[in-house]
């Protein structure tokens, strides 16, 4: 006869934080939300740090290399997913790594032959007023001009006219050797007066444009993660199918650290895709699942997983409950798998951190993830309303939505994160949808990071092992539950609809 488990499976909606006291020495500047990303000796630090506790999820709709750059900037990580091509994925992870602050590359280009008005066509579709003149009309040509929408103008100039004719020639024009570092090509924009300056390569081929206006930039971002060589950091997702081929080419590419990512992590196959990994490349941290339960957890820390992603069927956009009856709620699954993690410690001495990955619906469920044990949290529905992500973003009556999909929807058809068989998708685990458009990743995650940190003042805490060393949780019963929220009529709301 099957086990029962007689605790009844609850999600973050049924918890809240008691306040502790406030030390005088807590206040939301002196939070440090430092983490670990993966498995270290208890006492020692781990490899690869996050400055705050959020991930991106490993999804098509989600993950590209602008919001990796703009998470990593802001202290954490993206997993760029693995539903492409092997090329593709290394390519997106290669952009990352490739990314320097202040040094851009140029995405508005044109060839020296080619019409002002096509030029005017590219500036209006990139929104950008600095065009790179190269002989071939890529970002990496050799550089033969610049040329900006202050050179032409529709009424006095014949836009049937070349480029050539109106551009400043690389002859007067001032610019770098690829070994300029930001704070010379920033000096020599001051002390020469430019806007633009161009870095190039031995051989004449564009590489950079540094901007004058991206000066402060750099300043803005003083919780980057990056690594030794001051690169930003940026993980991949892999999976338990074609792990032999992907995997060397995304180390190649420079990948910080891989996630196998299935619905089902507590398989043989996530095992042997682990000891695979460790056997040939022992340099790379790859972490596993999901799970949800202590017992998967062991599994897969025993199999070598530098840390065990912990969620099923809690997603925004997830139907796998609905469809095969399998999965546990969020908070008792965090709860579970956090009490193994830490047994595990204290038998072999390596802890290994736990991601909390997926239905975090209010930014205070972070906090509520965090204070249950979790070291970071991974977020598809949240990242995926940023200006950053991959969905297209589209107009309604309402506003702005940006499209977002599951990985076991069809339109994803991720066949190989869901275990049905080998035979492709068979039905759907995902859906396929809308999320309000919330604009700018920096600003956005800033407010989050902002309640996390003054939640955290409440609890007494200014560390996280702190926060969850002392944190004290409640139950809510449902009654309770309405008192969450407002109970007055909002001043926007029309009365009629009250
Ligand atoms: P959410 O943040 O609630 O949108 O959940 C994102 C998580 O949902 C992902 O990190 C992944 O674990 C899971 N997911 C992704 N696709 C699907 C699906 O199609 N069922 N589920």
């Amino acid at each position: 006869m099957a086990q029962i488990i007689a605790e009844v499976s609850r999600t973050f909606n049924e918890y809240l934080l008691l306040p502790n006291r406030t030390r005088t020495d807590c206040s939301p500047a002196t939070v440090d939300l430092r983490t670990p990303l993966v498995r270290h000796f208890g006492g020692e630090v781990s490899a690869i740090e996050l400055h705050v506790p959020f991930t991106s999820a490993i999804m098509q709709a989600v993950g590209t290399p602008d919001l990796a750059i703009a998470l990593a900037r802001n202290g954490g990580l993206c997993f760029l997913h693995h539903n492409q091509p092997v090329l593709d994925q290394a390519a997106a992870v290669r952009q990352v790594k490739n990314f320097k602050a202040g040094f851009v590359t140029s995405d508005t280009n044109v060839r020296p032959d080619d019409s002002l008005s096509l030029l005017a066509d590219v500036m209006r579709r990139t929104g950008h007023s600095t065009a790179a003149v190269t002989h071939d009309g890529t970002a990496a040509g050799r550089l033969l001009g610049l040329v900006t929408s202050r050179d032409f103008h529709p009424q006095r100039h014949d836009l049937d006219g070349p480029v050539s004719g109106r551009m400043t020639a690389l002859a007067d024009l001032p610019h770098a050797g690829p070994d300029v570092t930001l704070s010379e090509a920033n000096a020599r924009l001051w002390d020469e007066r430019l806007d633009c300056l161009p870095v190039l390569d031995a051989e004449g081929h564009l590489l950079h444009l540094v901007f004058r206006s991206d000066y402060t930039d750099n300043k803005r971002f003083p919780n980057q993660v990056v690594d030794a060589a001051k690169r930003l950091r940026v993980g991949a997702g892999v999976n338990t199918h074609d792990y032999r081929e992907r995997v060397p080419a995304l180390v190649e590419a420079g990948a910080d650290v891989l996630c196998l990512d299935s619905s089902d992590g507590y398989s043989d196959w996530q095992a042997q895709a682990l000891t695979w990994v460790k056997k040939h490349y022992p340099e790379i941290p790859v972490g596993g699942g999901n799970v949800v339960d202590g017992e998967a957890f062991t599994f897969l820390a025993e199999a070598g997983a530098d840390f065990v992603k912990v969620g099923v069927g809690g997603g925004s956009i997830c139907i796998t409950r609905d469809q095969k009856g399998i999965g546990r709620g969020q908070a008792s699954a965090v709860l579970d798998v956090c009490a193994a993690r830490d047994a595990f410690r204290e038998r072999t001495g390596e802890y290994v951190p736990i991601c909390s990955d997926g239905g975090l619906v209010h930014d205070y469920h972070v906090a509520l993830a965090l204070a249950m044990g979790a070291d970071f949290v991974m977020m598809g529905r949240y990242f995926a309303r940023f200006d950053q992500a991959a969905g297209a973003k589209l107009p309604t009556r309402d506003g702005f939505v940006k499209e977002y999909w599951g990985e076991g929807s069809n339109r994803a058809r991720n066949w190989q994160r869901y275990g049905q068989g080998g035979q492709g998708l068979v039905f759907e685990e995902g859906v396929d949808g809308y999320v309000p458009y919330a604009g700018d990743l920096n600003e956005g995650l800033a407010l989050t990071i902002a309640k996390l940190k003054t939640t955290m003042v409440s609890c007494g805490s200014i560390t996280l092992p702190e926060f969850q060393s002392t944190a004290r949780l409640t139950l809510v019963s449902d009654q309770s539950f309405q008192e969450n929220h407002a109970s007055v009529t909002l001043r926007d709301t029309p009365p009629t609809l009250t």
